[in-house]
């Protein structure tokens, strides 16, 4: 059977190149290995504060995004997860087939939570996961191409599934987790033991930074001990994290990239050359999302891939709705 891909990005804040190195940059590639549906997580982006105008800005900025990296909208659906009212429905229903013991077992609501006051904390930052897995589930998706911070909720995405299957009998796709071998995990220029992310400022690069800011902030990424341009993520977590930047932006393995650095004992000459090759990725990409965010191309894209995405997902939940016995009256 042909593959159907799926994944997703909240818009919470600016894309860092976490995102753009672990999944943006590779679904033009991805969206070739079958059906893909990609889209919006913006209803995942309530479940943590946010104004409104940001949530909107945000949202028009991943569009932008994706199509800037290369998605080709007449190949895959393109959408926002809120215009696809289905989501909310089918998470009525799989919100049963989870429990509470496996939500707060979950990496980042214990991340997330921990930094927030304990007595507003939201459900449905809790229940983020079931929300996820319905994303995965509505779309029959065997291929979820994620970064290595998602793959806890794809596993309890396959939990759900096999739950649901084996109460119901066969109805649901076993998802599949899929990480980049190089750039699933980008690490913080400025801790390089903590994973970039957009809602965490402190390190990142962020696509939309002009070129002089990302060499600056390359040129001052935390290096560790020694001279030896080496990949050893315990004791050179700084030089790795770089490493695997520059390897990724070149489509090398990280063992091509160490070789090309061999002579080098310099920290400051490897630190120009990551620098040089970030920017030679972002900058057309850069161009390419201006031009898109100017001629507003994204609007029609994301009207027609709600269109195709609601047939497909409504489609699902129909299927879910008769195997629980949900009384269809229509
Ligand atoms: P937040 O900080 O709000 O949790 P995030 O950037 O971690 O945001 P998303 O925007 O939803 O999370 O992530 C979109 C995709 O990018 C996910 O597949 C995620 O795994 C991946 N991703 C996020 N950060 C990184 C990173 N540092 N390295 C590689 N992939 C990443
Ligand atoms: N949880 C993801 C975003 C996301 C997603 C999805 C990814 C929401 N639904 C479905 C893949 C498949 C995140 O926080 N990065």
């Amino acid at each position: 059977m042909a593959h159907r891909i799926l994944t997703g990005i909240k818009p919470t804040g600016q894309l860092t190149l976490g995102n753009y190195l672990g999944v943006l940059k590779h679904l033009p590639k991805i969206q070739n290995d079958g059906e893909s549906f990609i889209f919006i997580a913006d209803l995942h982006a309530l479940t943590l504060p946010i104004e409104p105008n940001d949530l909107k800005q945000n949202s028009i900025d991943i569009a932008a995004f994706y199509l800037a990296a290369g998605l080709d909208p007449n190949k895959a659906t393109l959408f926002l997860q809120s215009s696809v009212s289905t989501h909310a429905e089918l998470n009525a229903i799989m919100q049963n087939y989870l429990y509470m013991g496996e939500l707060s077992r979950m990496t980042q609501f214990k991340d997330k939570s921990s930094k927030m006051n304990q007595n507003s904390i939201g459900l449905g930052l809790f229940a983020y996961p079931v929300l996820m897995a319905c994303d995965i589930i509505l779309y029959d998706a065997d291929i979820v191409p994620v970064g290595e911070d998602q793959v806890q909720h794809v596993e309890l995405t396959r939990d759900l599934v096999n739950r649901f299957n084996n109460r119901y009998g066969e109805t649901l796709v076993l998802p599949k987790a899929v990480m980049q071998k190089v750039g699933a995990r980008i690490m913080s220029l400025s801790d390089p033991n903590k994973k970039m992310s957009k809602s965490d400022p402190k390190g990142d690069i962020y696509l939309k930074d002009d070129l002089k800011t990302i060499r600056k902030k390359i040129m001052s990424a935390v290096t560790d001990m020694g001279d030896e341009i080496k990949y050893d993520q315990v004791n050179k977590p700084g030089i790795s994290n770089l490493l695997t930047i520059y390897a990724c932006c070149k489509d090398l393995t990280i063992q091509e990239a160490e070789n090309q650095f061999k002579e080098c004992h310099r920290y400051g000459d490897f630190k120009k050359a990551v620098a040089d090759a970030v920017c030679d990725e972002l900058e057309p990409f850069q161009k390419r999302y201006q031009e898109i965010i100017e001629n507003k191309s994204y609007i029609d894209v994301l009207k027609q891939g709600a269109i195709k995405a609601k047939k497909v997902a409504d489609a699902t939940l129909i299927k879910v709705k008769k195997k629980v016995g949900l009384l269809d009256v229509e």
